[in-house]
């Protein structure tokens, strides 16, 4: 039986040099281990102990990788082998857990796609890596995951299995892929892609990021550490389970190393996560700048604390000093500021920083291997203090996206700096400030969106002349996403735009919140259209003449 895939060369998966493996290996940064001995090694420390709560259902460490070991064996069994690709589309739950350890330990690389994804994003991830197999939750968020793959099926002659987690239909029940005392074959290698990230995107097209074993478990082992996570560790998993901050900074899988207790919360509302939090008496929660606003509305709201919590991790997008400074004294619990990116780069402030520092920065690299540079408009190091681009390099940054050498040899320094697009300064004893971007790509609330991508699919409509897709200041968001369009007839309204993205299959945190219809486009010199000045014009316009065009 074949056991490996051949496919990928190393043009389409960079990595880090032969120096810099055996500096990381040299210094202990990276052990040679993989996700496979991870969760057998997990299983020996801490047996009995809860490692997961879903809902009604709790998973001990051994009953966890006894069905790990069981899917990965009869995912065997279907002829998965090391090398394939599949995507995994789920919700916030045990099934989720089990599907990605599994494909890890078979050296299966996973695509984790978010359950916001639709056709449109979906079709191209299972395009572009030949997945051979779709993992879906039969509904979850009032949407049915087997009409999406029933759509997209036809087109896609490499996707063997899609597999459900629920009512099958004419799928794969998961439930029949457990083969308890079956065979698996050996474990891939370290320097194997344990998963794929997505990229938040500057372009037309998400990137796909191969995060490594040795990498990814460095990684996560180090942010767990400085999130001062241990065996006694409640984790509250708010945010969607699939992104890197949830995932592995620390996220879930830094509990497990700890030996603590994930709890999956379906959602991240007030209601769902302080019952859930008073419930298990979790200990830290991960969540973006407008959920830790939120929480903090109810808990004042409701004269209620969850009294467990020790720490809150705020990461995606930037934190401003002013609710930065309300969280400890509404929430009764400790900031921790993380800012990272699923590149690599992981910033936190510590939880013994001095306030001014968990207030007014976004921390500083977690790992003695992070390099950082700051650097002006020519790539040259600005004085320390000064403000510039931040580049970085390191145990855990890649060193290009999957299949795309044209924008590698763009995002990435001949020497393996990674291009954050992020205007930062240092500050306050090497304490990392975000002031803001220098990249194509608007920030709502911690999800990513790349104008361009909005853009392609906008002048795609027939009454479109053109477009430009802008992030706006919004009080709760950050950012909303604002579209300015130029209508050949006059007549189309914002509407017939939402609804013609919709019919293309763009997941819905990427719809335009206002759309604005104008005549012209402000140019710049060389006859581009000058986003600033759209930023500056809507700013102008009177609130209600935006709610008027607001998308429906
Ligand atoms: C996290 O990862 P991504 O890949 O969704 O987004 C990365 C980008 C950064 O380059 C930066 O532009 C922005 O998100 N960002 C922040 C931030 N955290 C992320 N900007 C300002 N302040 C912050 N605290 O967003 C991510 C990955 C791992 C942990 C935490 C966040």
């Amino acid at each position: 039986m074949q056991h490996t895939r051949a496919g990928d060369d190393a043009a389409d998966m960079p990595t880090w040099p032969q120096e810099f493996r055996e500096r990381y290996i040299g210094e202990g940064l990276w052990r040679d281990e993989t996700f496979a001995g991870t969760i057998d090694r997990l299983a020996a420390g801490y047996g009995n102990r809860i490692a997961l709560i879903d809902g009604d259902r709790r998973l001990t460490y051994a009953e966890l990788q006894q069905r790990v070991h069981a899917l990965a064996a009869g995912l065997s069994e279907r002829g998965l082998v090391r090398g394939d690709k599949a995507v995994v589309q789920m919700p916030n739950s045990i099934a989720f857990v089990e599907i990605t350890f599994a494909l890890m330990r078979l050296g299966v690389v996973p695509v984790l796609a978010l359950p916001a994804h639709r056709h449109l994003e979906i079709g191209r991830f299972l395009e572009f890596v030949e997945a051979r197999a779709f993992f879906i939750a039969d509904r979850a968020g009032g949407f049915d995951y087997r009409g999406l793959a029933r759509d997209l099926r036809p087109g896609l002659p490499a996707l063997e299995h899609v597999v459900v987690d629920g009512e099958a239909e004419e799928f794969l029940d998961l439930s029949s892929l457990y083969k308890h005392g079956g065979t698996v074959p050996d474990a891939p290698s370290p320097d194997d892609v344990a998963v794929f990230q997505i990229s938040g995107g500057t372009t037309g097209v998400p990137k796909l990021i191969p995060r490594r074993h040795n990498e990814y478990l460095y990684n996560i082992r180090t942010a767990a550490e400085v999130s001062g996570m241990d065996g006694d560790t409640v984790y509250l998993c708010a945010l969607p389970v699939a992104h890197n901050f949830p995932l592995a900074c620390p996220g879930i899988i830094g509990t497990f190393m700890q030996g603590g207790t994930v709890v999956m919360a379906p959602d991240p509302g007030a209601d769902t996560a302080f019952a859930l939090m008073d419930a298990h008496k979790v200990t830290i929660a991960a969540v973006v700048p407008p959920l830790a606003l939120l929480w903090m509305e109810e808990a004042e709201k409701r004269n209620h604390r969850p009294e467990s919590l020790q720490v809150l991790q705020v990461g995606g997008a930037k934190m401003s000093a002013e609710p930065a400074r309300h969280v400890g004294p509404k929430l009764g619990c400790t900031l921790q500021q993380v800012f990272g990116m699923a590149e690599g780069l992981i910033c936190f402030t510590r939880l013994d920083d001095p306030q001014e520092v968990i207030v007014n920065t976004q921390g500083r690299p977690m790992s003695p291997g992070d390099e950082i540079r700051v650097v002006d408009a020519d790539g040259n190091d600005v004085p320390v203090g000064e403000t510039g681009e931040l580049l970085t390099r390191g145990p855990y940054t890649i060193r290009g996206y999957y299949r795309v050498p044209e924008h590698n040899a763009r995002a990435f320094t001949p020497d393996g700096f990674y291009r954050t697009g992020d205007i930062v300064r240092l500050a306050f004893g090497g304490n990392i400030v975000v002031s803001g971007r220098d990249k194509d790509q608007i920030n709502r609330g911690g999800e990513k969106i790349s104008p361009e991508e909005v853009e392609n699919l906008l002048l795609a409509h027939d009454d479109i002349h053109d477009v430009a897709v802008v992030g706006l200041p919004d009080a709760m968001l950050g950012e909303r996403i604002c579209a300015f369009a130029i209508s050949r007839s006059g007549q189309t309204k914002a509407l017939a735009l939402t609804r013609h993205l919709r019919s293309r299959g763009l997941a819905s945190f990427k719809m335009p919140d206002d759309f604005v219809f104008v005549a012209n486009f402000p140019e710049t010199g060389i006859g581009k259209i000058s986003k600033k000045e759209l930023r500056e014009k809507l700013k102008q316009l009177h609130l209600d003449q935006i709610s008027i065009s607001k998308a429906g």
